[in-house]
Formats: structure tokens, sequence, C-alpha cells
């Protein structure tokens, strides 16, 4: 059994006495003395952090080892910055700041914190599943030799009421199927959550569903103090009263103190012998601190538990009896969530903890150890020899064009299926870094001919038993280490969660994937918080959804999507793509594997239908992969007497395209724009409005296409999605525009009845022409 060289526990006790005091000041310091502010409450969560302080210094200051990655419970943040502050690894302007503009963030994050923020947290339960995800992705890599040094840990520290978010759940689920290892979990079971105190017992189903999934439980109920107490005369009395009291009782009695305690321990326990001269031995002071002496505020409780846990690699849930804000005088108060040391209190606490006025900033004031020794102590932490930067891997080269397949009529959905097969065929660094995932929907997105050739990840072998019957069937599902895709089982929190750890494996583990999952368009929004956690950290990945749109006609309303393309543009870190063909889309997956590699690059997004269309006869020059890429391109440039101008996107192009040609009989010098990405566009007339704005000359892609369209010609936008998508076309060069898109719940029906009914087939197309382009009636309008 690997035991870790146990620290001096004077020392480490006396850090995480100063953890608590950074923690708490920090937040008040926010409150009560940084200058300025607009009369929002900056809040903190000065009871959280001191909830967890001794399980984090016990981590941070003994137990973690360079390779450890950790999700830390987002109001746990300021007792984390507090430990990198005297880790040397946080500055003290931003603790200074915190909450502020440029300071230490609320919560930790990836991206606007410091390197050793690991996983961002905020949402609750997302940072929790991200580390199991993370523990697979190592895995993932070792299989295939491409992890390098030491194996870390993922580690989670979670609050007790985050185990409500049903999103922990289904990643537990997943990760048995996956052999989990290498993981633990720390929940500060203060049984206190935002609103109230936890309903009670809640620990025994915690375990019961841990065990359940081949985890380790490790339950910290009792201290090193406590359980010297119990082996004292009359000591199992008291053990059995701490343990059947209930949950808002001991929080009350904490929050009253000792005399408190003593009054009604005496009650309960008085006059029976052994028991009550326990608690008479102990003044107010020490009988309280015996009451607070619970699993999680214990330093050698703790450092035993991980130790005994780092002998194997067995996912562990540890569940730490805490109170929350422990050592603080708002402790077990159920109001304590948002709750503030009032200035006066806080001077007590300062008081009470040593520190002189105007000194409360410095690292070794008022502890009485050396301060030599902590140095040298802070110094030679395990965790302290992690580096400062983030780690990086090195893009893989793409290559200059993806070959578009040549079928005369295809969906983008089949073409992507087509084009990764070919990929699947090759044998370069691209092919063998690409890891697919599909939340059950491997098959109807089209990755089975990937799958087939790059084989379903696991970790052992397990060919596919229906080939081995020599029954016939389309999919060789063979189970391999050397498996490029990832099934997962319906949950689309876990894919993009599997997506995050993926696409941060650069980073979290030197080694770079491209990691493309899919899924169905309408359930981006199953797992939407999920997608925006992944984004906010800054992971890279492909997202194909498809189908999209009322494309799905037969599947009714319950199957369509409309809002994802505005999904596709507000969404940060998500570039988003909607091509009509399948030469646009061979052009946007090279770039998004590029795109997803680059140092200013993000993830991309492609939404795709399984609408067969007629493809375009025409060589991809690359003038035109640049078009697309930015955003759209004309199909057909209107001319100088041009009264209506189409701009269409994806699956209704041939809508737009009959509607086209049908209206040049009416209308002169009808033109039609084929749009790639609302996104791309959007974003790059805004850049473009700033920068001018700042006193640049930039000219956007949509400016420079939409000023071929004369000054008094109408747009018609027309997209299968929500209208909005393309509605601010009209602001660009100030074009009066009509909308199409779709706005309702569809209902089962062929594509043409519902292209027909939400009013964006080529008849609903010239109706609006018509009507914002006048001249003589548009004749085809009868016939169509
Ligand atoms: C998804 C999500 N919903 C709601 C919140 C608001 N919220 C912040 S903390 C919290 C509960 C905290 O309870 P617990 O996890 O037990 O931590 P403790 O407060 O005990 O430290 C809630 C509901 C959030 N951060 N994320
Ligand atoms: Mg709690």
């Amino acid at each position: 059994m690997t035991r870790m060289a146990d620290p001096r526990p004077d020392l480490l006790a006396a850090l995480h006495r100063k953890a608590l005091w950074l923690s708490t000041w920090m937040i008040h310091h926010a409150n009560h003395v940084r200058p300025g502010g607009d009369g929002v409450k900056v809040g903190g969560h000065q009871a959280s952090s001191a909830s967890m302080a001794h399980i984090l210094a016990a981590l941070y200051l003994a137990v973690l080892r360079p390779e450890d990655r950790v999700a830390v419970k987002p109001h746990a943040a300021p007792v984390f910055h507090a430990l990198m502050y005297l880790l040397g690894r946080q500055a003290r302007d931003k603790l200074r700041d915190f909450r502020g503009f440029g300071g230490a963030q609320s919560y930790p994050s990836r991206t606007k914190d410091t390197a050793d923020v690991d996983f961002s947290t905020g949402s609750v339960g997302l940072g929790v599943a991200q580390t199991l995800f993370s523990s697979l992705a190592q895995d993932y890599l070792r299989l295939k030799g491409m992890g390098q040094g030491a194996e870390g840990r993922m580690i989670a520290l979670l609050g007790d009421a985050e185990m409500d978010e049903g999103n922990i759940h289904e990643a537990l689920m997943e990760g048995w199927k996956h052999g989990l290892r290498n993981l633990w979990w720390v929940v500060d079971y203060n049984r206190q959550s935002l609103d109230a105190v936890v309903r009670e017992g809640l620990w025994e189903r915690h375990e019961a569903s841990f065990r359940n999934y081949g985890w380790d439980v490790v339950v910290l109920r009792h201290g090193s103090l406590q359980r010297a107490a119990f082996a004292e005369p009359g000591g199992e009395r008291l053990r059995a009263w701490i343990e059947a009291a209930p949950n808002s009782l001991y929080s009350a009695l904490t929050f009253q103190g000792g005399a408190a305690w003593r009054r009604r321990l005496v009650d309960d326990l008085g006059d029976q012998g052994d028991v009550s001269a326990l608690i008479e031995r102990r003044t107010d002071d020490e009988l309280a601190a015996l009451m607070g002496n619970l699993g999680g505020h214990d330093l050698p409780t703790l450092l035993e538990a991980f130790g005994a846990a780092r002998a194997h690699d067995r996912p562990t849930c540890f569940i730490a009896y805490t109170i929350k804000g422990h050592g603080l005088p708002l402790a077990g108060h159920k109001d304590n969530h948002a709750g503030l040391l009032t200035p006066a209190q806080m001077d007590g606490f300062r008081r009470a903890m040593n520190i002189r006025e105007g000194h409360e900033w410095d690292l070794f004031e008022g502890l009485d150890v050396p301060e030599e020794e902590l140095r040298r102590f802070l110094a030679a932490v395990p965790f302290a020899a992690r580096p400062r930067a983030r780690r990086s891997a090195p893009a893989i080269p793409v290559p200059e064009a993806l070959p578009a397949p040549a079928q005369p009529v295809l969906s983008t959905q089949q073409a992507f299926g087509l084009i990764l097969h070919d990929l699947a065929k090759t044998d370069g660094e691209l092919a063998r870094r690409i890891v697919t995932t599909s939340p059950d929907v491997t098959v109807s997105t089209n990755l089975g001919p990937w799958v087939n050739r790059r084989r379903v990840f696991a970790r052992a072998e397990l060919a596919d038993t229906f080939k081995r019957e020599r029954i016939p069937s389309t999919f060789d599902w063979h189970f391999s280490p050397r498996g490029q895709h990832i099934e997962l089982g319906i949950a689309e929190m876990n894919l993009f969660l599997n997506l995050s750890a993926l696409g941060l494996a650069h980073d979290t583990f030197g080694e770079r994937l491209i990691p493309i999952g899919t899924l169905y368009d309408p359930f981006i929004a199953r797992g939407l918080d999920a997608l925006n956690y992944a984004c906010y950290q800054g992971a890279r990945f492909l997202l194909v959804a498809t189908p999209s749109g009322v494309t799905l006609a037969p599947e009714g309303g319950a199957h369509q999507s409309a809002n994802t393309p505005l999904i596709g543009m507000a969404q940060d870190g998500l570039a988003c793509w909607e091509p009509a063909y399948a030469d646009e889309l061979a052009v946007l997956m090279r770039h998004a594997f590029a795109h997803l590699q680059a140092a200013d690059g993000g993830s991309a997004y492609l939404r795709l239908t399984t609408r067969p269309v007629e493809q375009p006869r025409r060589a991809m020059t690359p003038a035109l992969a640049a078009d697309i890429v930015a955003g759209g391109y004309w199909h057909r440039r209107p001319g100088p007497n041009a009264a209506a101008v189409i701009a269409c996107c994806g699956a209704v192009t041939p809508e737009a395209l009959e509607a086209a040609g049908l209206l040049a009989e009416d209308r002169r010098d009808v033109g039609l724009l084929a749009i790639t990405s609302p996104d791309r566009l959007h974003a790059g007339w805004n850049e473009a409005m700033r920068s001018r704005e700042a006193g640049g000359r930039a000219e956007s892609h949509v400016e420079a296409l939409l000023s071929a369209v004369p000054r008094g010609a109408a747009l018609v936008t027309v997209l299968d999605a929500h209208p909005a998508t393309l509605a601010w076309l009209g602001g660009v060069h100030g074009h009066r525009i009509r909308s199409l898109g779709v706005e309702h719940f569809g209902q089962t029906g062929t594509v043409a009845d519902l292209y027909r009914h939400h009013g964006i087939d080529a008849a609903a197309i010239m109706r609006a022409a018509e009507a914002l382009a006048p001249g003589r009636p548009v004749r085809h309008l009868r016939t169509v």
C-alpha cells in the first residue's frame, strides 16, 4: 500500500487556518472594503468555502500529484484561490479583485483564471461529471499508447446538494459501462443546500447507488477528536447520539455554539454516568470543537482516507461530513449560503486569527509557526512541482482539401458519412486522432461506415456476435482498445461532457484528439447546458447535428428543430455552418478540423439533413471554398435592375432555386444568395463594425455580398429554422426584407407537406417576393 509521507500536522493545520482566513477576508474585502461598486451585492460564499477548506487544504497541500486534475465545486472558489495564493500561484491583486472586473473568478474558470484551474465549474453537476469523462479520455489515450508521463487521478469536489443534478447519475451509469477507474469524487456532506437543510439519510441512498455502479464508498463521518472521545468511557453513547441527530438539529446547535451543545447533550444524556462525565470534562469551547470535528474537518482523517485510496484505481466516492461555515460565526445556520460576516463579526474573526489590521493579505501573518518552516513546506508540496503553463499538443496536419462525394443526388448527412468513410480508409495522423462519439444514434447519423472500419472503443476486445455467427449485418460492432468510436447511451448531457473531455485532451493530457460527436439536431436542447459548459471551458470538437429542421418530417413536431441556428449564432466558442451541398460540406469539414486546433479557433457545429438534394456540377475553386467558410456566396448575382433577391440556407435551397427560376419570368435580374453560415456572417459583420468604429476600414463578407443588391431591391430570406436567423440581413445595407422560416411545432407529413404548411416552399418565396417587389403578377404562383 502506497502511503503518503505525512506532512507535519501543525504546518498543515496552520495553512488551513490561513486559507480559511484568506477566503473569508477576500469575500469581505469585495463587499465592504473595495471601493466602487454599483450597489449589486458581490456575495462570495464564505460558508461554502469554509465547509470545504480542510478538504482542499489536505488535497492541495499534501495529496495531489502534479498530474492529478481537479474540478473544484463552484462556491469553494475562494478557498481554492486562497490556496493558490499560498502556493505562490495566484497574484494578490487577483484576490483583491475577487469577483471584480479582471479579478479572480467567482467560480473556478479554466479560461478566465490561471493555469491551475483544470476544469471550470459554476453550473452545478457538470464539473463533477466532467472528471468522469476525463478519466475515460485518459484511458482512451493510454490504451492507444498516446499518454505520456504519470497517469493522473481525476477528482471532483462537490456539494451534497449538487448530487441532485440528474446529469451526475447519467454519467455514473455511463462510467460503469466503460470500466471507469482512477476517479475520486469528494462530497462535501454539510447537509445544507442553497435554500435549506437536506433530507435525512441521503448519504445512504448515495452510498447504495455508488456501490451499485462498482464504486468504493468511504464515509468520513467522524474526525480524530470524536473517535478518541468515543473510545472514552461512555463514548459509544455519544456516538449513538451524534449519528441519530437530525441534520437540522445538528446544524442549529452548531450555530448556537458550546453552551447550547451542553444544554442539549445534558438534556438528552445527563445523569447517565460515563457519558455525562465525558461531557462535563469539557469546557464549552472544547465541546463545540468536539461536536464540530466531523470527518471532513479533520486533516488526519482526510489524509489517511486519501492515502488509502491511492493504493488502488477503483473509482471512489468520499462522503465527508462537514458543517457549512465551519470555523465562522455563521456555521450551521440554514440561511448562510449567501450570508456574509458583518463588519463586527469580521473584526472579531480577525482578532481571533491574530491578524493585525492592515496585514490581512500577508501570507504568514498571525500563524504560530515560523515563517521559514512554512515556506519550506509550501515549496516541497507535491502539487507545487506542477508546471505553471498549461499543457498543449502540436496541431495535427489537415490536408489541403477533402474530396467531395460525387453522387448526383445526396443529402448532407449522407455526404458526412461518405467523407468520414473516405478518411477512415486513410492511414494518416488525422484519421488516427479522430474519435467519434454518439448517444445511441451512431447508425442513424451515418457514422456506421466509419465505425465499421475504425471499430468501437472498449478496454477489452469483443467481436461482433452477429458477425461471428455469420448473420449478415451492415454494421460490424467489434469492440477493441484500438477502437475509435465511443458509443454512449441515450444521454445528450453525456455526449457533450464526453466531447468536452476529449476536446480538452491536448490541455489535460498533452495529446491532441479530434472529437466528432453526432446527434439529432433537436436534441441539442437536451444537453444544451453541457454544450455551453464545454464551450466555456474552451474544449475543441466538431458537433454534427442531423437531421435538422422539419426535414425530419415524418417524425412530427417532437423531432423537429427550429431554434438551433439561433443557438449556433449565440453560443460563444462554437462556429456554426449549415451547408446545402456535399462539396460545401467537404470544405467545411476540412476547415473545422483546422479551426478546432487553431489557437484562435474554437469548436464547430454542422447542421445537416437527410433530405436528398440534386448536387451542382462545379469545380471547387479556392475562392468559392473561402466564401463557403466565410458564410455565403452568390448562386446567381442580381443584375442592376433586380427588384428581388432571395437568400437561402441549407435544406430549402431547391425551393429557393425553383422560386428564383420561376420569378425570373416576371421580375428582372433576380439574385440568389447561398448562405452557408448565418453565424459566421453575423459575427463578421459585428467585427467589421467594431473595427470601423475604432477607426479601421474593415468590410465584412456579408457587407461585400449584399453590396451587389440594388438599393431598392427587397430581400426574401428562407431557411428550415426560425426566421429570425436571417432577418438581420435587412439591417446590413438597409434593404427591405421578408424572412421566411419555421415558427411553430410541425406535424407529420412529407417534407413538401411541411414546407408548404410552414410557408417555406417555392410558392411562399414567390408570394413574399411579389408582395415586396411590386410589378406584374407572378404568373407561376398559380402553377406551383
Ligand atoms: C445548474 C445550477 N443550478 C443552480 C445553481 C445555484 N446554486 C448554487 S450553489 C447551489 C446549492 C449548493 O448546495 P451544495 O452543493 O450542497 O453546496 P453548499 O452550499 O452546501 O456548499 C445552488 C442551487 C447553480 N450554480 N447551478
Ligand atoms: Mg451542501
